[in-house]
């Protein structure tokens, strides 16, 4: 199937998910790991609803944040989350994100983050660039420094890396959304200069990876380190220069 087709075949089923997601009333909320991590009846509908689609269309195998996994990444894996960012979905009710990509041999060859509020839908294709709701992502700054971009970041990564601190002290400022993939394509979009996390998940990133680098932003661990969307771990991405800074900046952390 070409990637044209899986265009064809994901895009309709994910304009649906947002539906859902839009939809939703009286939400039913549960705690995970810890207090701050939240899961809804809303997030296990979309996911279970995609899966269904996508698997009956494909017979691709889903690894999804609820309810989904594989057992290895062989051959073509589609990776879900069904809504990256609930905590903004049940209390500010903006800045969350449905997240699918599509892998093979653990790759990422296409992927779409949906804004669900604002209806934008950034997509990219191995190879073939990327897009916001079909109107192509430019390449990003190629040239500007950290100093002259702002970043985006927690406050759990400021508090754990004082150089990362000293860096956005000289930057121009940073900023939180709550939804990694929406603060991934930030960096693809051309606003924000870099995305620092110390700890994410595949569903929070496959998509957002691939639309960050086709768009010629570098992602890597924050060691610099290749990244591996199939493992869970710590995320830089940024343009490149800022990407190149930032990273000095935490290596000289690290000695
Ligand atoms: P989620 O909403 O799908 O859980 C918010 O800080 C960002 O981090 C969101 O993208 C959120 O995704 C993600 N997140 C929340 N808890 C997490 C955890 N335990 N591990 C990795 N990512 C997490
Ligand atoms: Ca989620």
């Amino acid at each position: 199937m070409s990637l044209k087709e899986i265009s064809e075949i994901a895009l309709p089923v994910l304009r649906h998910a947002r539906q859902i997601a839009l939809e939703a009333r009286e939400l039913e909320i549960s705690v995970k790991a810890n207090r701050n991590d939240l899961v809804t009846q809303v997030d296990r509908e979309i996911e279970n609803y995609v899966a269904k689609e996508l698997i009956a269309l494909t017979g691709y195998k889903m690894m999804g944040e609820e309810s989904h996994s594989v057992e290895d990444f062989r051959g073509r894996v589609w990776v879900l989350d069904p809504i990256d960012g609930t905590m903004n979905y049940v209390a500010t009710g903006r800045d969350y994100a449905i997240s699918l990509a599509l892998l093979e041999g653990g790759k990422p060859i296409w992927g779409c983050v949906v804004d669900v509020t604002k209806d934008l839908f950034y997509v990219a294709g191995l190879g073939q660039g990327a897009s916001c709701n079909g109107e192509p992502i430019w390449e990003v700054d190629s040239e500007r420094s950290f100093e002259d971009a702002i970043i985006i970041t927690d406050i759990k990564e400021i508090c754990a890396m004082p150089r990362l601190a000293n860096a956005l002290v000289h930057s121009r400022g940073h900023r939180r959304y709550g939804s990694a993939a929406l603060e991934i394509v930030e960096v693809a979009a051309g606003r924000a200069g870099a995305f620092v996390h110390m700890w994410v998940s595949p569903w929070d990133i496959a998509a957002a990876t691939l639309i960050c680098e086709e768009a010629g932003a570098s992602v890597t661990r924050l060691d610099g380190t290749r990244m591996d969307v199939c493992q869970k771990g710590s995320i830089l991405a940024g343009w490149p220069n800022v990407h190149q800074g930032l990273l000095k900046e935490l290596m000289i952390n690290a000695q």
